[in-house]
């Protein structure tokens, strides 16, 4: 007998992995979470079905959504963390040892319990003493928030289901105010390829665009989420990711990194035509 996982990607594509036995299966008060084991990717964690994280290839999308903004920003040490509970932008933060505090907000308690449990080399560094989790929506916890932190890193779902609010115009007023006048926001921003990611990508640029002075986006190439071709929001109060990064002071503290270099900071930023187009429309 074969157990496959299944993704659909559009009504008429589909993806899937064949899986070797399932480590976990649940429904907490927001959502299905179920872990596998399979030979090609790993461990994953899917959340309501759809691909969080695998094993593989999850460095690629946690080294890319945490150290571009920790490269450009000069000097950051209090960092906002939303959504992310398997902990994946946790370890890869923990490195830098000029971070004094990380706030992860985590709407579901049960992730987080699950990740430590089934997925350690994500959840790896939940217990390092600058982390504080607060388990709340983020939308709400953010709204009190004013000039406070460095960095926000939105590591959300898709927009529906839990993550929807996490794509609004509020919720990104909300992160501007929230920030130091020098703050940056990344967030994942969906894909530009097929059509219905890829409109829910201009929606969420759109409403980055009206909230933030300076607004660019770049690429990954991450194999199992939707084509396979993902992108990030890089929304910024003052520094631009390219002509404001230090590509020096970055080498200097001799982060070891599988996908993220200091040439492809500025190369993640150099987009298709198809994607600049789309991305110019709601300019
Ligand atoms: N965040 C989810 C990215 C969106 C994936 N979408 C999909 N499979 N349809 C990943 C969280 C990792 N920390």
């Amino acid at each position: 007998m074969e157990l496959w996982f299944t993704e659909r990607h559009t009504p008429n594509v589909k993806f899937s992995i064949k899986v070797d036995r399932q480590l976990y299966s649940g429904n907490s008060e927001f959502q299905r979470i179920d872990v596998f084991a399979s030979k090609e990717f790993g461990r994953f964690l899917t959340l309501d079905g759809y691909m969080m994280l695998t094993e593989k290839d999850e460095f690629i999308y946690h080294e890319m959504i945490t150290h571009v903004p920790m490269a450009v920003h000069p000097d950051p040490k209090d960092i906002l963390v939303i959504g992310a509970g398997d902990g994946g932008v946790i370890r890869e933060l923990t490195r830098y040892n000029s971070v004094r505090s990380i706030d992860l907000v985590e709407i579901d308690e049960l992730v987080v319990e699950v990740s430590k449990k089934f997925l350690p080399t994500t959840a790896c560094r939940l217990d390092d003493e600058r982390v504080h989790i607060h388990y709340e929506d983020g939308v709400k916890f953010i709204r009190s928030c004013e000039n406070k932190y460095d960095v926000i890193i939105v590591d959300s779902t898709d927009p529906f289901g839990p993550g929807e609010g996490l794509f609004t115009k509020e919720f990104y007023g909300s992160c501007f105010k929230a920030l130091r006048e020098d703050g940056i926001m990344v967030n994942q921003h969906e894909s530009p390829f097929y059509d219905e990611d890829a409109a829910a990508m201009q929606r969420s640029h759109k409403r980055i665009v009206e909230s933030f002075p300076i607004s660019r986006v770049y690429q990954a190439h991450i194999p199992t989420y939707p084509s396979g071709h993902w992108l990030f929001g890089f929304a910024s109060k003052k520094y631009h990711p390219v002509r404001d990064y230090n590509a020096t002071k970055w080498s200097m503290l001799g982060l070891e990194t599988k996908y993220y270099n200091t040439q492809l900071h500025c190369g993640a930023f150099a987009l298709p035509n198809y994607v600049e187009e789309m991305l110019r429309d709601v300019e």
